[in-house]
């Protein structure tokens, strides 16, 4: 039995290549926690969680997180036995009530070892990949419609992405609707255009923002009233027929079931954060393809180790019909990886390395961390 020996947590802050601009917070910089599990067996596993805006987003931030794994999750996982991550993570489930993002760095950080230690990748952990590239999406949210069409031609010029998820809501129905109809009209039929409304609308607000939506030939609409309001998203799915997509509601497999029973979404918006890791957000996806509702691979601006997990959980799906947004390590200035994660051709290959297939490059890590000693992890 590898135990676990020690973890290490610490922070990252990267800029972001322009404001990121949605409807809850305006984002200059994101901030990854990185987990670093050491096994006995020399094994390393890594893990990263990430919120968007702080606190603006969800309950956890960067520093809770931080804090919550250093004081409370360390104890539980030191001298357990590394090779029995699912045992390890009931053992959390039961000592640790919610905590979904810290709970999916440490479970990453589990399988990424115990991948390497098997010499599989984290996709074969999870019951086989069923595809080895996936489409991303790119999120236009500079708050300006004529620098987010000219970013978007710039994305298929460059074969990168020809899926757009707008940021809408922070603005009036009929100003957001106006600026979708713009981008959309400037893309045509080369481009998917969606919106994602981040909970901003009320039901009435919605309904009438929906009707204009489809009419500006925008595909799906992302989580448009607040995540409570089950109700209200099964009345927007079923008269709507542009798709509804929840995203903010989806806080793991009970929600996913309860929305499923309740028709709320036509898509769910699987993260494997929000989902409280990589095997609840198989969960909540198997739970949708049970229900009938379509999948989309989420994103909570994760960077480079959070987004490969992300890749090997969505590369399991057997259905995925609105694609991914895994583009995150792409909206920062600075790469944190040793090898870039690959997008081409409007894709994101899977990593096919053991466990997560990307590592950490120590050095870049060592000189963005929050914490200005500089340690080398080496
Ligand atoms: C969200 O709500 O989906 C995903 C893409 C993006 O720009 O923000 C995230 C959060
Ligand atoms: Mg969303």
């Amino acid at each position: 039995m590898p135990a676990i020996e020690s973890i290490d947590t610490f922070l990252v802050d990267l800029p972001t290549i322009r404001p990121h601009i949605l409807s809850m917070a305006t984002m200059m910089r994101q901030t990854a926690v990185f987990v670093r599990i050491h096994c006995a067996d020399g094994v390393i596993g890594t893990g990263e969680a990430t919120t968007i805006g702080g606190l603006s987003y969800g309950p956890e931030s960067p520093e809770g997180i931080k804090l919550a794994i250093d004081t409370y999750f360390a104890p539980l996982l030191l001298k357990a036995d590394a090779a029995r991550p699912a045992l390890i993570m009931d053992m959390l489930g039961k000592a640790i009530v919610g905590n979904h993002f810290a709970k999916c760095a440490v479970e990453t950080a589990l399988l990424d070892a115990m991948g390497q230690r098997l010499g599989v990748p984290v996709s074969e952990l999870l019951g086989g990949r069923r595809r080895d590239s996936l489409p991303v999406a790119w999120t236009l949210a500079s708050g300006n419609t004529r620098q987010d069409i000219a970013e978007a031609e710039q994305m298929l010029e460059l074969r990168r992405h020809n899926i757009f998820k707008l940021k809408i809501g922070k603005r009036s129905v009929e100003d957001d609707v106006a600026h979708v109809a713009a981008i959309k009209k400037a893309l045509g039929d080369r481009a998917s255009v969606r919106v994602d409304v981040n909970q901003a609308w009320d039901e009435a607000s919605a309904s009438r923002g929906i009707s204009l939506l489809q009419d500006a030939g925008c595909d799906l609409v992302e989580q448009p009233v607040a995540a409570h309001a089950r109700n209200a998203m099964a009345r927007l799915a079923q008269a709507h027929i542009i798709p509804i997509m929840a995203d903010e509601a989806l806080t793991g497999p009970s929600s996913a079931f309860d929305y499923a029973a309740s028709a709320a979404a036509d898509v769910f918006a699987v993260k494997i954060q929000q989902s409280g890791g990589l095997h609840a957000a198989c969960k909540v996806g198997a739970i949708a393809d049970a229900a009938g509702i379509a999948l989309y691979g989420g994103t909570m601006l994760e960077v480079g180790i959070a987004t490969a997990a992300s890749a090997h959980v969505f590369a399991t799906f057997p259905r995925l019909a609105f694609q991914t947004e895994l583009f995150g390590p792409l909206l920062v200035t600075e790469e944190i990886l040793a090898e870039p994660l690959r997008y081409a051709d409007f894709a994101l290959k899977v990593p096919d390395g053991p466990g997560l297939g990307v590592s950490l490059d120590m050095d870049r890590v060592a000189f963005f961390r929050r914490d200005a000693d500089r340690k080398s992890f080496h």
